[in-house]
C-alpha cells in the first residue's frame, strides 16, 4: 500500500463507491441528496455496468424493462419510456446515461480508475483506498457496487495464443461493433449471453458453429413492442406496481401459483405451461409451488420444455443434442431467447456436442476437438464470470488486523445479510454474496440495499457512531439461515455458477439468498427495527452498541402439506434439523 499520496493530508471522504453501474450511479445520487460527501470510481470509460460491457449482438434484459427500470424518482419514472417489452443493450445503456445526466451524477465519478487494494485503517477508523492509476485515497465507508457478474471466467484453452484470427468476449466486446458478414465464426458457450447473440451473429456470418458443452433451458422473449394493456396497468399507478413487484420472491410479477404440478391433471398442467410459455419469459417458473422443490414435479416441466425444444428444432438429433439432461429446470439461470433452437435449422448453423468431441484447444486456423479441427475467421468466448466474488475478491481488500477478504472466504463467501461482512467495518456491497441480487430483479435488489445502505449511515452520523461492522456471530447466523432457505430447493444439484461451480478450485457454495426478495426486505428492516441487531457500533474505539445474535427471522409462510416431507428430509439430510 502506497504511503505518499496527494490526498493523503485531505479529509477522508464519507463514502467512497466503487462501480458506475445502477447500483453505484443510485448510492451515489442518495447519499449526494442526503448531504455526505461521496463520490464513484469506475474501471469503464462510461456509466452503466453490465449494460456498459455487454455490448454482444442480441444484448437485452430479460426481466419486462416496465419493472426493470428505477423507481426512486416518480419524474424520472414518467419521462421515460421503453421502445420494447425486453430493452436492447444500447437503450439500456441509453437510458443509464439519461439518468447520469438528469441527476447530474458525473461530476463525482471518476472513469477509467479500477480500485486494486483497499485497507482498513483501525487507529483512523478510514478505508485506504488506491487505484491502478497510482492514486491513494481515503475514506469512512466504501462501497462495492463492483456487480455480481462482472469479471469474466479467466478460461484459457491450449493454443489460443497461437490462433491466427479474431477473438471476442461477450462481456468485453468492441464498442465499435463487429461485422461478421461472410466471416466462419465459431462461438464457445451456452448460457445466457450465447443464447441471445447466437441468431443474430448467424443471420451476418456465412457459417456459424456452436460450441455446447452443456445445454441450457431457454423460453422464448416473444418480445415486441409493450403492448397497451401492460402499459396501462403499470401507467396507472407505477408507485403500486412496484410496490406489487418489490413485494414478490423474485422481485418481479410473475403470477406464482400455489398448485401442485404432482396433484394436477396432465391435460391442465399442459394447459397452464402452453399459457405461460406463449406469455414469454420466465412466466413459467412460477407454473407450479413444486417444481423447485420435488423431483417428480420438475421433471413434468423438463419435459415440456424438451417437447417444446422438439417442436423448433427440424433435426431430431440435434434437438436432443440441444435438451438438457444434466440439471433439473431452474437449477441453472434459465434464459430467454428469441429465435434461439429455430436457429439450428439454418443451413450456415452446425452444433458441435463438446460431451461427444471434447474441445482440444485451439489451432492457428481454429478450434481443434477430439474429432476434427475447425477453421475460423473469429472466435467469440461466450465463457461465462467469475460470478459474485470475482470483482470483490480482485481488489486486495484486508479488514481489521489486515485479514484479506479471500482468507475470510476461502470456503466460500460468508457475510452478514450479503450487505456487511465480519472484521470489515463500514465495508458495504450492493447486491453481494449472501443477498437475493442474481435471483432476482436486479433494480429492485439494488434499490432495496441502496435506501438501506444510505439509512444505515444516516444512523451512524447522527448519533455520531464511527463504524459499523457485522458480528462473526451474526454472519455465521446467516449463513446458516441462507443454506437452510436453500437447502430444501434442487438448486445446489446443479454445476452452476451460483454454485461457483464454473470457475475451477472456486469453493462450492450456493452464493445468493434463496429465501426471496420479500422475506429478505422484511428481514433486514427488522434488524433495523431492532436497533442494527447482529452489529457491532463503534465511535473510535469505544464500543457503543452490540449486538451479536441475528434473530430476525419471519416465520415461514404456510408449507403445503405434501412438500414437508421433501422439505424436512432434505433440512435432517443437511443436519439443520434433527433427525428424529
Ligand atoms: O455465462 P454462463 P453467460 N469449454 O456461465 C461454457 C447473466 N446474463 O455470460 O455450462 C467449453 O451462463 C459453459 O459451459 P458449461 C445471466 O444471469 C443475463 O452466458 O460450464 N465451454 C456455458 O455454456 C447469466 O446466467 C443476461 O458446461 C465452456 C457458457 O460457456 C449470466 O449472466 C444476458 C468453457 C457460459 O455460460 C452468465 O451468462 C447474459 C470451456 N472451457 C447474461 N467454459 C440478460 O439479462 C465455459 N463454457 C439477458
Amino acid at each position: 500500500m502506497a504511503t505518499s499520496s496527494p490526498s493523503k493530508s485531505a479529509q477522508p471522504i464519507d463514502a467512497l463507491i466503487v462501480g458506475a453501474g445502477f447500483a453505484g450511479m443510485y448510492m451515489l445520487h442518495k447519499l449526494r441528496g442526503l448531504g455526505f460527501n461521496a463520490s464513484v470510481l469506475e474501471a469503464g470509460s462510461g456509466v452503466g455496468g453490465t449494460w456498459y460491457w455487454n455490448r454482444y449482438p442480441g444484448a437485452r434484459v430479460d426481466i419486462q424493462s416496465l419493472e426493470y427500470s428505477f423507481g426512486f424518482d416518480e419524474e424520472l419514472e414518467k419521462d421515460w419510456r421503453w421502445s420494447e417489452r425486453y430493452a436492447p443493450q444500447p437503450e439500456l445503456l441509453k437510458y443509464a446515461e439519461h439518468v447520469a445526466e438528469r441527476f447530474d451524477l458525473k461530476r463525482d465519478i471518476r472513469f477509467n480508475t479500477r480500485v486494486t487494494a483497499a485497507h482498513w485503517d483501525e487507529a483512523a477508523q478510514v478505508w485506504k483506498v488506491e487505484t491502478d492509476k497510482g492514486e491513494a485515497m481515503r475514506c469512512r465507508h466504501l462501497i462495492l457496487a463492483t456487480g455480481c457478474l462482472s469479471i469474466p471466467t479467466d478460461v484459457t484453452f491450449p493454443g489460443l495464443d497461437t490462433y491466427k484470427g479474431d477473438i471476442y468476449r461477450t462481456s468485453r466486446w468492441p464498442h465499435e461493433g463487429v461485422d461478421f458478414s461472410g466471416k466462419r465464426v465459431g462461438i464457445i458457450g451456452t448460457g445466457s449471453s450465447a443464447i441471445q447473440s447466437i441468431p443474430i451473429i448467424a443471420q451476418q456470418a456465412e457459417q456459424l458453429t456452436v460450441f455446447q458443452r452443456t445445454p441450457n433451458y431457454s423460453m422464448p422473449a416473444h418480445n415486441g413492442p409493450i403492448p397497451e394493456a401492460d402499459f396501462q396497468a403499470w401507467a396507472k399507478d407505477p408507485r403500486a406496481y412496484r410496490a406489487a413487484s418489490r413485494d414478490t420472491v423474485g422481485g418481479f410479477q410473475n403470477e406464482p401459483s400455489e398448485a401442485m404440478a404432482t396433484a394436477t391433471a396432465p391435460e391442465e398442467i399442459h394447459a397452464e405451461l402452453e399459457r405461460r410459455w406463449a406469455w414469454g419469459g420466465f412466466r413459467i417458473l412460477g407454473a407450479f409451488a413444486d417444481t423447485a422443490v420435488d423431483p417428480e414435479a420438475n421433471r413434468i416441466v423438463q419435459e415440456f420444455v424438451a417437447g417444446k425444444i422438439r417442436q423448433q428444432v427440424a433435426d431430431p438429433a440435434v434437438a436432443e443434442k440441444l435438451t438438457p439432461k444434466d440439471h433439473p429446470f431452474g437449477t441453472k439461470r434459465p434464459c430467454v431467447d428469441t429465435g434461439y433452437y429455430a436457429t439450428f435449422n439454418r443451413p450456415n448453423v452446425e452444433l458441435v456436442d463438446l460431451r461427444a468431441e471434447p474441445l482440444a484447444g485451439f489451432t492457428a486456423e481454429g478450434i481443434k476437438t477430439s474429432a476434427k479441427d475447425y477453421a475460423f475467421d473469429a472466435v467469440v468466448l461466450a465463457t461465462g464470470f467469475d460470478a459474485m466474488t470475482g470483482a470483490i475478491d480482485r481488489i486486495d481488500l484486508r479488514g481489521v488486523g489486515g485479514r484479506r477478504i479471500k482468507d475470510h472466504w476461502a470456503e466460500g463467501p460468508r457475510t452478514y445479510l450479503g450487505l456487511m461482512v465480519a472484521g470489515f467495518p463500514n465495508l458495504f456491497t450492493i447486491t453481494g454474496p449472501g443477498s437475493p441480487s442474481v435471483l432476482t430483479n436486479m433494480i429492485n435488489s439494488i434499490e432495496q440495499h441502496v435506501e438501506w445502505i444510505a439509512d444505515c449511515l444516516v444512523s451512524l452520523k447522527q448519533r455520531q457512531q464511527t463504524s459499523i461492522e457485522a458480528s462473526p456471530e451474526a454472519e455465521a447466523a446467516w449463513c446458516r439461515h441462507s443454506t437452510e432457505a436453500v437447502t430444501p430447493t434442487m438448486l445446489p444439484q446443479a454445476n452452476s455458477w451460483y454454485m461457483g461451480a464454473n470457475v475451477p478450485g472456486k469453493p462450492r457454495m450456493f452464493m445468493p439468498y434463496a429465501g426471496g426478495l420479500n422475506t429478505y426486505t422484511e428481514i433486514c428492516r427488522q434488524v433495523v427495527a431492532k436497533g442494527y441487531e447482529g452489529f457491532i457500533i463503534r465511535q473510535g474505539d469505544r464500543v457503543l452498541s452490540e449486538s451479536r445474535a441475528f434473530t430476525s427471522q419471519p416465520a415461514p409462510g404456510e408449507i403445503p402439506e405434501n412438500l414437508l416431507p421433501i422439505i424436512m428430509g432434505r433440512l435432517m439430510a443437511a443436519g439443520l434439523l434433527p433427525a428424529e
